[in-house]
């Protein structure tokens, strides 16, 4: 489906054509193998202009990558709001009227690895969206964590450089298990909130199309008569929002580098396009200091029991680009790109933002005409009197590019009011002696991590505690362990503990805390909220012999609930079942358990008990929790891999033991059953509620 952005783009692609191959002056070109020399083994002329302007090019090819979130990937939809109930808090049409459909480009992002970083790191995501609006574009630029990790912007630089790798030797690359970070934490205790946050599965998303989505800041809503609400926005996953193990991330990173981006493609190249849904938490400004923390402190979330998120509208993204660099490394965010309607808080984290982008951008783009970059460009009409300048791309015709003149008959013109779809600053009375000093209400730096440690099930406390041992096991400095212990006793003394003694640091005495029973439910991925299990991922073990009709059976009921259903053999190629020949999806060797969300062993597969690689594929997908089916003979295989006490199928009823669905009926006898039984396992994601620590995989 076309819409205006993708209308627009049109005029900017260039097909791959049968057209000659041509210089960039459009010359045809006789030759592209040799250059020109004198003699055939003589030197190259310099007369080849051929060459010269195919390496030239070919030497400038490369612009710099983000300073921060450089590894990314992107996609086109469609968001419309629900309806008009946002009207009477903003004139943004594209918020408050459900005839408009508007155009989006999306960015999903890590944040510390380079461009060329795997995608599976424990990192903040970001989530970034342009939203083409017929009053011109607006940036929402959020990330998949609702807070951030410093609460003015001046403190990014020493933020970013303590994350990045570190400067003498680049190690680690995205990472941040290294001693600056660390270091930098221990002596910044307003990034330990966030830095639950990240120790957390939110850190390790199962996919981009299953993360929620924050805008982060409070920003401000502008009704058309001038009055401003606050806002934070949130984006929430239909699919759910699900996490990967540690364990998993770190083998994804090396079996498939691309994991985040495949999926997000893939997914849209087969037509499951991935939808949230954007959400309102709505603040009255007489709500201001109601609150036991500053709204324009980003390093505090609004909790939804204090205010509850509103449903706005849905955003689809169902269309891939035709080119990374041109669009997703080309595309340019910038929160101060907003739209009548749509305004700033004093955020000193924003304000900040708001210098930054446009700052960056000239120079990794190149000058300041990257707004005419086909994905930059607005779809509303775009009429400024700016000139000149690196890469412009636009004739511009006429006399006067100056405000006031009679020459071009006043035009420009300038005026109007919200009203008229104008931009006006939100009118906000200021006055204040300059200081360099941190606002009092800006100062805990405990009661939210604390409400967010004290909100986790026992699982996700499990694995923080684990990410925390991994993260300061890694620093060199036994001084820095212990600081951010120190910092972890005044969040909750069992965390402190929990940490101290796997990293091998004093477990400090009991301090002052926040209460332990303060919670916020919404703040727990589990229990799991979606029951869908469209487009997750199943493998199915098969060797010559498999039970061709019962993996009919189970894989269409998987098929018509929207899973992807692939089978794997020891070879490519084909299996044989009783029915004939059974095409083979991948060869086992390509992939490994960590690509896949649950695994099957059909009936007919005992071969497989003496393949190291099928065994180690069960065992590992049992230790990450993963749900697991087996059916017949392929119980065996099961029985060979270390699955602990997990009790199968002694007959042919099914038999359901955490995740894992077992039935000895044979060949001709697989129902519904079976089928039902995996699904609802496949729906929760995990079987957390196994013990897998003495499963060796
Ligand atoms: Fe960014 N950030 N940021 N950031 N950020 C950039 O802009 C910056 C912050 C976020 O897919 C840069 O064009 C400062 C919070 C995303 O292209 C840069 C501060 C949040 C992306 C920059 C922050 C974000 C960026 C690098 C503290 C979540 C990727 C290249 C004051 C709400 C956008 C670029 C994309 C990118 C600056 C903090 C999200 C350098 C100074 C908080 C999703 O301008």
């Amino acid at each position: 489906m076309t819409d205006r952005k993708d209308e627009q783009l049109a005029g900017h692609r260039s097909g791959p054509d049968l057209s000659p191959l041509t210089t960039q002056q459009g010359v045809r070109v006789d030759h592209t193998d040799d250059s020109l020399s004198a003699g055939v083994r003589g030197p190259t002329l310099l007369e080849d202009f051929h060459a010269r302007e195919k390496i030239t090019h070919f030497d400038h090819e490369r612009i710099p990558e983000r300073v921060v979130h450089a590894r990314g990937a992107g996609a086109y939809g469609t968001f419309a709001p629900y309806d008009d109930a946002l009207a009477e808090f903003t004139c943004a049409r594209f918020l408050t009227d459900p005839a408009v459909e508007t155009p989006v480009f999306v960015r999903f992002s890590t944040v510390a690895g380079s461009r060329g970083s795997a995608d599976t790191v424990r990192d903040v995501r970001g989530f970034a969206t342009k939203f083409y609006t017929g009053q011109g574009n607006y940036d929402l630029v959020g990330n998949n964590m609702p807070v951030f990790f410093i609460q003015d912007g001046i403190k990014f630089p020493d933020f970013v450089h303590a994350v990045k790798p570190e400067p003498h030797n680049e190690i680690p690359q995205a990472a941040s298990a290294h001693d600056t970070l660390w270091d930098f934490v221990a002596l910044q205790p307003e990034t330990l909130h966030m830095m639950l946050w990240l120790m957390s599965d939110r850190a390790l998303p199962r996919s981009y199309r299953m993360m929620q989505g924050f805008g982060v800041h409070t920003f401000r809503l502008v009704a058309g008569d001038g009055r401003g609400t606050f806002v934070k926005f949130h984006w929430t996953p239909r699919l759910g929002t699900h996490s990967l193990v540690w364990d998993e991330t770190q083998k994804i990173a090396g079996k498939d580098p691309d994991f985040n981006r495949r999926d997000l493609w893939d997914a849209i190249e087969a037509g499951q396009y991935p939808e949230w849904e954007l959400g309102v938490q709505l603040i009255p400004e007489s709500d201001e200091f109601a609150f036991d923390f500053d709204l324009l402190d980003a390093t505090k979330l609004v909790p939804e029991e204090l205010v509850p998120v509103r449903p706005v509208g849905r955003m689809v993204l169902d269309r891939n680009p035709d080119n990374f660099f041109a669009e997703t490394e080309q595309v340019a965010f910038h929160t101060a790109n907003v739209v009548p309607g749509i305004d700033f808080t004093n955020d000193p984290l924003l304000q900040a933002r708001n210098f930054s982008y446009l700052d960056t951008q000239l120079i990794r783009l190149g000058g300041p005409n990257f707004a005419q970059l086909p994905v930059n460009r607005p779809v509303a009409p775009v009429t400024t009197n700016q000139r000149d300048g690196y890469h412009q791309q636009t004739i511009h015709t006429g006399r006067a590019a100056y405000h006031r003149n009679t020459l071009s008959g006043g035009c420009p013109v300038v005026g109007g009011d919200l009203a008229d779809g104008v931009f006006a600053h939100y009118q906000e009375k200021v006055d204040g002696a300059a200081v360099r000093e941190r606002a009092e209400s800006f100062r805990d730096h405990y009661g939210q991590a604390a409400l967010f440690w004290h909100s986790m099930s026992d699982v996700e406390r499990e694995h923080i505690v684990a990410a925390f041992r991994f993260e300061l096991g890694k620093v060199a400095e036994r001084d820095i362990r212990a600081g951010v212990v120190g910092h972890l006793n005044r969040v909750a003394h069992d965390l402190a503990e929990r940490v101290a003694t796997g990293v091998g640091v004093p477990v400090p005495a009991a301090t002052a805390a926040p209460p332990r029973d303060r919670r916020s439910p919404a703040l727990s991925q589990l229990p799991v909220r979606s029951d869908s299990v469209a487009t997750r991922r199943v493998a199915v073990l098969v060797t010559d012999g498999v039970d061709g009709a019962g993996l009919a059976t189970v894989a269409s009921a998987l098929r018509e609930r929207g899973a992807v259903v692939e089978t794997l053999a020891p070879a490519d190629g084909t299996v044989r079942t009783a029915e004939g020949d059974l095409p083979v999806d991948r060869a086992m060797n390509t992939m490994s358990s960590v690509l896949y969300d649950a695994v099957i062993v059909p009936s007919g597969t005992t071969d497989l008990v003496r393949d190291g690689y099928a065994v180690h594929f069960v065992a590992e997908a049992y230790k990450h929790a993963k749900p697991l089916a087996a059916f017949g003979s392929g119980v065996e295989v099961l029985r060979a891999a270390p699955l602990g006490n997990v009790r199968l199928a002694g007959g042919p009823d099914v038999t359901t033991d955490r995740g894992v669905v077992t039935t000895l009926a044979e060949a001709g006898r697989i129902g519904d059953d079976l089928a039902t039984a995996f699904v609802a396992e496949l729906a929760r994601h995990r079987a957390w509620e196994r013990d897998t620590d003495a499963v060796p995989a």
